[in-house]
């Protein structure tokens, strides 16, 4: 052992005997009586807003409120997968901005968030999705995006325990493979923004939940809370599950429908899937953590709930779904289950823009693309609320699509059909 590492461990060894703990990532703070900027929800949008509102723009006299522990919602109940191969140019270019702050995020925040960029293989088993991969390649490749349709020898030679054979009810035609697309620790994101934002002056309030939102005038002037009410001229709901439950206190309707989107985990084996796969048509997506996990995830649950609970049948579908992919793994154990929230739009892209009320601002309605869109949507969010208007990036998504016609049509680009 050299001597730094005999140094490391005594200290490991000396912080477990003695009351010496690490010290606090963040502090906890007396609420105050007024804010520049209430930010609702703890989650990565959330955090990732404060983040960028002190750091690119000086705005550092903000409140995170989160009802929970930070991380506890959507953020901590996803398969956090990164990827920009979307459908649409605005999709494609927005996420691709989105990959682009992953590629930089643990220097950025100088907190490891375990990005790896593994590669992502979207399978297609007939000729109508080999058809809309081409097509989501050509758009991606319009916009500099690395993305390409491979064949069934290509798919083997980087998934090698992929069934490519002609024996499967749904044989693997080939496949849209985006490399840069990967995995990222979902909850070392969450604890990077978290501390880099604190670090800036941010005030992160867990256990404190919005319960009301008084407006006068036509624009935000306090924001009520389990803790007390805050004076502000702004609030952003960066809330999934919640966030047409937040835009009501505002008298804002939001066009959500909120769906579970259940998920497991296997025991962890050795390392023998590397990019991320998924097949539309059986449903299902999957990948192995640095751990040896596999994480699989499938479509929204077809109903409205707020339910975050596994249930039998999926698992048993999701079994069956898999063992079609990958046969090799049928002695393989499911250790967990879980369900995330999905705030459902009617054209699949988020609501991220103004509202009708000034000051009160929404950046929710992520579907089943939350995650991933973390960083971009934190960045362009900050960058509105500072300037009073939203960046190009954003206006595709603005609340107003919605009276206007203008949808955004991102279902395609859904990692499995819904
Ligand atoms: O869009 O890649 C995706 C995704 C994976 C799980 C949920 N959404």
């Amino acid at each position: 052992m050299n001597q730094k590492a005999r140094f490391s461990a005594w200290g490991l060894f000396k912080r477990g005997l003695t009351r010496s703990h690490w010290p606090r990532v963040w502090d906890h703070h007396e609420l105050r009586d007024s804010y520049d900027v209430v930010i609702v929800g703890g989650g990565v949008h959330g955090l990732a807003t404060a983040y960028y509102l002190a750091r690119n723009h000086g705005i550092t006299n903000v409140a995170v409120v989160e009802k929970s522990y930070i991380g506890s919602g959507g953020s901590g109940r996803n398969t956090a997968i990164v990827r920009s191969n979307y459908l649409t140019p605005e999709g494609s270019k927005f996420y691709d901005r989105s990959v682009e702050l992953y590629e930089h995020l643990a220097a950025d925040l100088n907190f490891n968030v375990m990005f790896e960029q593994r590669g992502h293989m979207t399978l297609a088993h007939s000729d109508s999705s080999l058809r809309t991969m081409r097509w989501r390649a050509e758009v991606n490749k319009l916009q500099g995006i690395d993305s390409s349709v491979i064949g069934p020898e290509e798919i083997k030679s980087l998934a090698p325990f992929l069934d490519t054979s002609d024996h499967p009810r749904y044989p693997i035609l080939g496949a849209l493979w985006h490399p840069p697309g990967g995995i990222v620790r979902h909850d070392a994101v969450v604890w990077g923004y978290a501390r880099a934002a604190a670090a800036l002056g941010v005030h992160i309030h867990q256990g404190t939940e919005l319960t009301g939102i008084e407006v006068e005038s036509g624009r935000v002037a306090v924001a009520q809370t389990s803790r007390g009410d805050i004076a502000t001229s702004t609030i952003v709901n960066c809330t999934a599950g919640w966030a047409s439950l937040v835009a009501k206190m505002a008298g804002v309707r939001l066009p959500i429908i909120t769906r579970p989107l259940q998920a497991a985990v296997t025991e962890p084996v050795r390392q023998f899937l590397h990019p991320v796969v998924v097949s539309g048509s059986l449903h299902t997506y999957v990948s192995q953590t640095a751990r040896g996990e596999l994480v699989f995830g499938a479509s929204v649950d077809p109903f409205a709930s707020y339910s975050t609970r596994g249930s039998l049948e999926f698992a048993t579908g999701l079994a069956t779904h898999v063992l079609e992919l990958m046969p090799a793994i049928s002695k393989m154990r499911m250790l967990r289950q879980w369900a995330g929230l999905c705030d459902m739009t009617p054209d699949f892209g988020p609501i991220i823009g103004p509202t009708p009320v000034d000051g009160f601002y929404v950046d929710v309605g992520w579907g089943t693309y939350g995650f991933k869109a973390g960083p971009v949507a934190g960045e362009s969010v900050a960058e509105m609320v500072a300037n009073g208007r939203p960046g190009s990036l954003i206006e595709p998504f603005g609340l107003e699509r919605f009276h206007a016609g203008t949808l955004t049509a991102e279902k395609g680009a859904a990692a499995v059909g819904h």
